[in-house]
């Protein structure tokens, strides 16, 4: 679906006048991962703006959440010389070196969701206010088990700026104002959805008094809530977790978890297609971008406004 909208719009553009090479402006977007509903969703908002702005957009990812994946589609990208670049760096230290050489062949950086440490690249950085989201997600959790209990942390991996803001926030918050929770700690399911159900039922076996789970991302969450449903531990251990893709809002329905944060990876696409067509023309570019993140509960889940910001699959 998505490859046929990219040859429309060159069809499009062809059509209105604008020869693709020279004429239209280049922009590449590369994914945290091709596939997912989150970046899914971003292409869409990007595509659209896209062809809004009559901007030549090609979109592509690695088939894991892996800086070893996404180098190598850096450097072709690179070699095939657009003049900008959309990315979400998969490590804040592992994604310097190739987007520093996308930087000394002077294409554009714009990076959307996640960031690198280092802060010469990346003309603007859009992405949600990742603590807030945390801190929220914290208070959330707290009241769902009435301020008190153990709780459990399950992230992705150490390096993914997103997801440790949220981390930060969330710790902070639980430290700051819920004196009655117990933060277990973070574990790391390297963004496999097995891997966050085996951290679930571990954490169960060690803590069978766990009261509530904070799942810092879509795959996380996923395996977090299909842990909880297989033991049988539906509203007893409460869960909140980050993204709003179709299979957690399926769990939400099920009463597996019981509030959803999720962000607006459309509006991040579409901002960062404006930021790179600006910074192409020479025009003024914003710094930081932060974009804003809904809470999903079961009450709010079919109103139009939260409708609206529920993840998709495809455009
Ligand atoms: O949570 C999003 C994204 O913001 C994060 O950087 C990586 O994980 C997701 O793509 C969801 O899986």
């Amino acid at each position: 679906m998505r490859k046929a909208l990219a040859a429309a719009l060159l069809l499009a553009l062809a059509a209105c006048g604008q020869p693709s090479a020279g004429g239209a402006v280049r922009v590449t977007l590369v994914q945290g991962l091709a596939g997912e509903e989150f970046y899914e969703t971003m292409a869409c908002g990007a595509l659209a703006k896209a062809k809004e702005l009559g901007v030549e957009l090609e979109v592509q990812g690695p088939q894991k959440f892996d800086p070893t994946l996404q180098t190598p589609i850096v450097n072709s990208v690179v070699a095939a010389q657009p003049d900008a670049l959309l990315i979400a760096p998969t490590d804040v230290k592992a994604m310097i070196a190739p987007l520093t050489q996308a930087k000394q062949r002077n294409i554009k950086i714009i990076l959307v969701d996640t960031v690198v440490e280092d802060a010469s690249i990346g003309l603007s950085r859009i992405s949600t206010d990742n603590v807030k989201g945390g801190a929220a997600a914290a208070k959330a959790l707290s009241e769902q088990i009435g301020g008190k209990g153990k709780v459990l942390v399950i992230s992705t991996d150490p390096g993914v700026s997103t997801v440790d803001a949220r981390i930060e926030g969330f710790e902070k918050e639980i430290k700051a104002a819920h004196p009655g929770v117990t933060s277990l700690g973070v574990q790391y399911s390297h963004n496999d959805v097995g891997e966050a159900s085996k951290i679930v039922n571990a954490a169960l076996a060690k803590d069978p008094d766990l009261a509530g789970v904070f799942a810092t991302n879509l795959n996380s969450a996923t395996g977090a809530g299909t842990a909880l449903q297989q033991a049988g531990k539906l509203g007893q251990v409460k869960m909140v977790g980050f993204d709003a893709g179709p299979a957690q809002v399926k769990q939400l329905r099920d009463g597996v978890v019981q509030a959803l944060i999720a962000q607006l990876p459309g509006e991040i696409g579409a901002k960062g297609v404006e930021q790179a067509f600006a910074a192409v023309k020479g025009q003024q570019v914003t710094a930081a971008i932060p974009t804003d993140a809904t809470i999903v509960t079961r009450e709010n889940v079919d109103t139009p406004e939260v409708r609206k910001v529920l993840y998709k699959a495809g455009c």
